[in-house]
């Protein structure tokens, strides 16, 4: 039996797929940009809860992301104390298969299960039967019950390091993106106490602050200052603009350290009202001046006001998207199909009043009931909730009876709706781009030196990044509309910030060579055939500072003999499955079409200097030599 050490896990794969084919841990292809055709990002991430728990305990800790059956039975059989397990509901088959495993072959071993895989699984299961298959069902915050199981004070700071780094790119660029976004945990929770929000009810409708303002801001510094690739944090605080003070306090780190707004921004969550009333009290600006780049924003529907919910019922959705697009603030719409109140007299205006804020991102889901919430134990009472499978219990299960619509018709509008956004507004990487050259224009009319002098240097050099994909945007647009709007942008960057650079035209030309050939292959084999899948890895904290890791994979050096990166991460990690012949070839193909695409561009660049901008290429150029085509939000 392996003494004082944790074994965190994820549920084992194979993992569910959702409705529409889509991978359940890629966020960008099953919803951010979903519809956008060979537009669409595909996406990898990790499960930081464990991530999280690992940080915050003296023991040492194993930490499985992903695991096969196999991985995960050998680590079992080696006897730990402790097996926590993080996962969600869709994964609860899985997981208690896990639990009959490790009851039978390590007995010995008390199983914790954390996440909202615990709060479905408390609501559902009576007592007697979760004992069955779990010691401790954790519904809440983690670090503290963990502290408190191990023997450790539950006083004292939360410590978030550096995580593991999520990311995204187009996989006819890349199959394998270098992670360009980092992640940290302000708060958990929220007051807002919505009857379908999962998190307010997990946390006791009320916020737990993880990191204080000045913390927060040394985790996005630690990010920029270790990782050059990182152009995001991406931030979970439920509704940062309920917090203001805390939101606008970041603002002090950033303009102490303007050279970081040059090459970051931070992802964060937000709600009409509250964002409105944060720019009365603060000023529109302020949002910028806290390093914001990106807001998740729950609009629900253009009802949800009249119904009750009070983050809608102040503001106007359509000037505050409209005010902060004209900032250089990009946004995650989020809408859902299947509201009582939804039939068919009123179900396309409100999916039309959606689309008509023009989010840079979306989140198009159903109404789901999600267990141990106030509205499943409503709808439940009501007898409406269908028994789906737990593989179905996520944004899309459909195990809602609705009042007026049918069930495959909540799913239909629900595709309709992301077709109908990309049919509209065009790709969002283009949406993102035509964002960000409004934030170019404001920063440089603002009086405010730190947004004049760095933040537009950010815009500048993101939107010329971004001009790549203009041409190939341009031929595959879904229709003349999006056609003309792309064109449009193109104006907008010659006009904003001057010609494309002979770096910039190679490279355009080079991507629109690539996505036609993308295209080719999708005629016959369409993306969306292949689900993706997670490696398995392992990481290890063993707690005496041997971190070896790039924040990936591990560059395998000794401790105190490595970069910066292998300074500051507290895990070793491993990839101990084989990479096969065929991820060798096919990274080494990679490698070398990039190489030639990196000669063209420098070959370009010398042949027609005086057509060259020196800031815009060097950047461009880094990224290529790199291959950092991580595309944040
Ligand atoms: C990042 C994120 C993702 C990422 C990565 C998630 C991952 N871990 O693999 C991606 C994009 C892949 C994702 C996907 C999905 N997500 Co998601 N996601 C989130 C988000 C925004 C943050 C989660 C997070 O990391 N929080 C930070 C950590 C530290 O908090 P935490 O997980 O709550 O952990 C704390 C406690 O819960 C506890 N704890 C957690 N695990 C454990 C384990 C043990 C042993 C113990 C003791 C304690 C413990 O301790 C931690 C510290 O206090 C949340 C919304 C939110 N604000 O929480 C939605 C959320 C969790 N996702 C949700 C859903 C539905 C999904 C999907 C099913 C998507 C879908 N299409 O429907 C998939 C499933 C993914 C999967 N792995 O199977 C829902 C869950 C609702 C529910 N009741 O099931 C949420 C709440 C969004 C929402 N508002 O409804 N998601
Ligand atoms: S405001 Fe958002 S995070 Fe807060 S309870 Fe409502 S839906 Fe949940």
């Amino acid at each position: 039996m392996i003494d004082h050490t944790l074994l965190l896990t994820t549920p084992c794969y194979p993992y569910p797929t959702l409705p529409m084919n889509d991978s359940i841990t890629d966020a960008t292809g099953q919803r951010f940009t979903k519809g956008d055709d060979l537009f669409t990002v595909i996406s990898h991430t990790h499960c930081f809860a464990n991530h999280i728990l690992a940080q915050n305990v003296s023991w040492p800790s194993i930490v499985l992301e992903y695991p096969r059956w196999e991985d995960f039975t050998a680590e079992v059989a080696k006897g730990y104390p402790y097996l926590g397990i993080s996962a969600y509901p869709p994964h609860l088959d899985t997981v208690m298969k896990m639990c009959e495993h490790t009851r039978k072959r390590s007995p010995e071993t008390k199983i914790l299960l954390g996440s909202y895989a615990a709060q479905a699984f408390k609501a559902v299961y009576d007592e007697e039967t979760q004992k069955k298959y779990v010691d401790h069902v954790v519904v809440g915050e983690g670090v503290q019950f963990m502290r408190n199981l191990v023997g450790d004070s539950p006083e004292g700071p939360v410590q978030q390091v550096l995580f593991p780094k999520a990311g995204g790119s187009l996989p006819w660029l890349t199959r394998h993106p270098r992670g360009s976004i980092g992640f940290l945990v302000s708060g958990l929770g929220c007051i807002g106490g919505c009857d379908f929000c999962s998190t307010t009810a997990m946390f006791g409708n009320k916020r737990t602050q993880m990191l204080s303002a000045d913390e927060l801001f040394r985790g996005i510094k630690l990010y920029g200052d270790t990782f050059p690739e990182v152009m995001m944090v991406f931030v979970i605080e439920e509704d940062h603009f309920r917090v203001p003070a805390h939101l606008h306090k970041l603002r002090d780190g950033w303009l102490e350290n303007p050279s970081l707004l040059e090459r970051l921004d931070c992802f964060t969550f937000g709600s009409v009202d509250n964002i409105g009333k944060f720019a009365k009290q603060y000023g529109w600006d302020a949002i910028l001046e806290a390093g914001v780049g990106c807001i998740f924003i729950g609009v629900e529907s253009k009802f949800a006001g009249q119904h009750g919910y009070d983050k809608r019922s102040e503001h106007d959705a359509k000037l505050v998207f409209d005010k902060l697009h004209s900032m250089g603030i990009r946004t995650v719409g989020a809408w859902m199909c299947g509201w009582d109140w939804h039939d068919h007299s009123n179900i396309h205006e409100d999916l039309n009043y959606f689309v008509s804020l023009r989010p840079t991102y979306q989140q198009i889901t159903r109404v789901s009931p999600f267990p141990g919430t106030p509205l499943w134990e409503r709808l439940r009472a009501e007898g409406r909730v269908t028994d789906v499978p737990w593989e179905d219990v996520h944004f899309w299960s459909g195990a809602q009876k609705n009042t007026n619509l049918e069930t495959h018709e909540t799913l239909n509008l629900v595709q309709e709706g992301y077709d109908l956004m990309y049919r509209t507004w065009g790709p969002s990487v283009m949406r993102r781009m035509d964002v960000q050259l409004e934030g170019y224009r404001h920063c440089m009319a603002s009086d405010n030196v730190a947004l004049r002098r760095h933040k537009s240097k950010l815009y500048r050099q993101q939107a010329s990044m971004l001009w790549w994909m203009l041409p190939a945007c341009d031929r595959f647009a879904p229709n003349g509309i999006v056609r003309r709007r792309i064109r449009k942008i193109d104006e907008k960057y010659r006009a904003y910030i001057g010609e494309p650079t002979p770096v910039m035209r190679t490279m355009g030309a080079m991507v629109d060579k690539m996505a036609i050939a993308a295209k080719l292959r999708e005629f016959v084999s369409p993306m969306n055939r292949y689900v993706k899948e997670e490696p398995f890895k392992r990481y290890t904290y063993d707690k005496r500072g041997n971190g070896n890791g790039n924040g990936h994979g591990g560059d395998g050096r000794a401790p105190g003999t490595g970069s910066m990166a292998s300074e500051a991460i507290p895990y070793r990690t491993e990839w101990p499955g084989p990479k096969s012949a065929e991820f060798r070839t096919e990274n080494a193909m990679i490698h070398s079409t990039w190489g030639v695409i990196r000669l063209a561009c420098e070959a370009a660049r010398r042949l027609k200097p005086s057509e060259g901008d020196e800031e815009i290429d060097r950047y461009l150029l880094e990224r290529l030599r790199n291959e950092r085509f991580g595309i944040g939000f």
